[in-house]
């Protein structure tokens, strides 16, 4: 049986998503954030770095979610629902698969971070040193490197309909959460076609589902 341990409000979604994609049977271990918003120390118990998602299948723990996606579909797309039939379509999921994780998130972790230098927990004497550098460092550095990444992706889901193609792919289930993460941080707005995918995939039966099993996303902050 696979156990999805989900972290509230997380990467976890992803997860939970191409499981119901495929209407396979799992379980969901819960995991509620601390204050700081890190994970609970229990998810270290599952695996050395104590992030979500995680998933354990019969005696094997597998984590991050671009291998735990491609091990599900490997192993349990036997209808070949989301498997990609010609190699060139592959090979643009694969990129997608790695380049959220790899390339995007990153820059939008820090954007996060940088974000907050004037809020709560740093002492609110030096909140607003903190806020005019987060800012400084957002305009100088972190929106300008966003750039190229915001017109490759438009341009992309300007020309084709799904990340790696005619088909929906594991490639828009793992693009789907830095998505989000950059809408709430208003970097959609001259996005059209990007935002017209984000409609399209929250409005799959199999989204709702998923969000109906591990609660919504909200990633604004
Ligand atoms: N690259 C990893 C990132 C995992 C990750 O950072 N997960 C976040 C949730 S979105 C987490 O566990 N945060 C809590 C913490 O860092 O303690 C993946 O894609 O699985």
């Amino acid at each position: 049986m696979i156990t999805v341990h989900h972290l509230e409000n997380s990467r976890s979604h992803r997860v939970l998503w191409l499981l119901e994609e495929l209407e396979l049977p799992y379980q969901i271990k819960r995991y509620q954030r601390e204050k700081n918003m890190m994970a609970p120390e229990s998810l270290k118990k599952v695996h050395p770095l104590g992030k979500s998602p995680l998933i354990t299948d019969d005696d094997r723990v597998i984590a991050e979610s671009g291998a735990i996606l491609s091990y599900l579909e490997a192993k349990y797309d036997d209808q070949n629902r989301l498997k990609l039939p010609d190699e060139t379509s592959r090979l643009q999921s694969q990129y997608w698969l790695h380049y959220a994780e790899g390339s995007l998130m990153p820059l939008l972790v820090m954007k996060l971070v940088f974000g907050r230098l004037g809020k709560a927990p740093v002492p609110w004497l030096i909140r607003p040193i903190g806020a005019a550098l987060g800012k400084g460092v957002q305009r100088a550095y972190i929106d300008k490197q966003l750039t190229p990444h915001r017109e490759m992706i438009e341009k992309q889901l300007a020309a084709q309909p799904w990340f790696a193609g005619p088909r929906f792919s594991i490639a828009d289930i793992q693009m789907s959460f830095p998505l989000l993460a950059l809408a709430s941080r208003g970097g959609l707005d001259a996005m059209p076609a990007t935002r017209q995918w984000l409609h399209k995939v929250q409005q799959r039966a199999a989204w709702q589902r998923a969000i109906e099993q591990g609660g919504p996303i909200n990633l604004a902050g």
